[in-house]
């Protein structure tokens, strides 16, 4: 770039008013641009640097040609567009800097260039600094939009294939996250159970409205299609406090077969000995007059072993 001299006859020296840093930079996407499959994106910049203690340079107009079409898109002041008469231009966008450091640009897009876009293209930008002198500043580069053949349809499939693949695989694993996160249950209830729910917890529940023993309350359970109330963990015996009936019940869990070992009645496993702190009450179960079946005590929230043939109301539940 050539730089501008002015000599001042007073202090007869010469000054370097647009310092040789004001460059202009005029790319292309590609060189080469391929039919139908690439967009032609041709973006000129110019970034003029601040001239310290002389105030900064402001560039003022930017224009950029073809060889044969000419102008195709202007900026100039007040950052007014001309896309000028070339209807296949699909986007100008340009900006204009009046202080120095900001970048100035013209940028046009042909989403589908055809040949005619093939060609020479310059690239010319006006610049003034604080003392009023002009500089035009140019810049060119060429283009070719060439035929795409097959092979470049291919590669182009190809290309959408593999990303397909990649975002195909993306999907998969958002959807497994997703049904971790998310399950959604089945929660309809079977007749005359009714649904109780706490946050995550959910269970159907029918409550008794005579007393039966142990044995008779079970198996009416199983006749519902159901098992005596379970308790195993702190979640679900909190679940059965907030829908408490406020009656003595029985529910599933005794050790009839083997003395302190307590099982459950909807899988016969065991409610170990850590199991039974947390579900019986203090110094229970006791096993008083051999007491087998546990029942829970609402006055108190705690469970106790009982007499298997005393009479308490009872809970059914049946798995969701
Ligand atoms: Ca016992
Ligand atoms: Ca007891």
């Amino acid at each position: 770039m050539t730089s501008v001299y002015v000599c001042f006859a007073v202090y007869a020296l010469c000054v370097s008013l647009i310092t040789s840093d004001s460059r202009l930079n005029f790319i292309a996407n590609s060189e080469v641009i391929k039919e139908l499959i690439q967009p032609l994106v041709m973006r000129c910049s110019i970034q003029t640097p601040n001239s310290e203690g002389n105030g900064s340079i402001a560039v003022t107009f930017m224009n950029i040609l073809h060889e044969t079409t000419g102008s195709l898109a202007t900026v100039s002041k007040n950052n007014k567009y001309d896309p000028s008469s070339d209807t296949s231009l699909n986007k100008v966008r340009g900006y204009l800097s009046d202080q120095g450091s900001k970048e100035s640009y013209l940028q046009i897009t042909w989403t589908n260039p055809t040949s005619l876009q093939t060609g020479k293209y310059t690239c010319v930008a006006r610049t003034r600094n604080y003392a009023g002198v002009v500089e035009n500043l140019e810049a060119t580069l060429t283009v070719s939009v060439t035929k795409t053949s097959f092979d470049d349809l291919v590669d182009v499939v190809v290309d959408v294939l593999k990303n397909l693949d990649v975002e195909k695989t993306k999907i998969r694993v958002l959807q497994e996250k997703l049904d971790k996160v998310i399950t959604i249950p089945d929660l309809s209830c079977k007749v005359g159970y009714n649904l109780i729910m706490h946050g995550s917890l959910y269970a159907c529940v029918w409550v008794s409205k005579v007393e039966k023993n142990y044995i008779d309350a079970r198996d009416d359970c199983k006749e519902k299609g159901g098992h005596l109330l379970t308790l195993k963990t702190h979640e679900k015996f909190q679940l059965f406090l907030r829908n408490d009936p406020g009656r003595y019940l029985w529910i599933g869990l005794n050790d009839r077969e083997s003395e302190n070992t307590f099982r459950w009645e909807d899988d016969n496993s065991i409610c170990n000995i850590y199991c039974q702190e947390k579900i019986f009450a203090t110094g229970e179960p006791n096993n008083i007059n051999n007491e087998d079946c546990a029942a829970y005590y609402p006055t108190r929230h705690i469970v106790n072993d009982n007499d298997c043939e005393s009479l308490n109301y009872y809970m059914c539940e049946h798995p969701l």
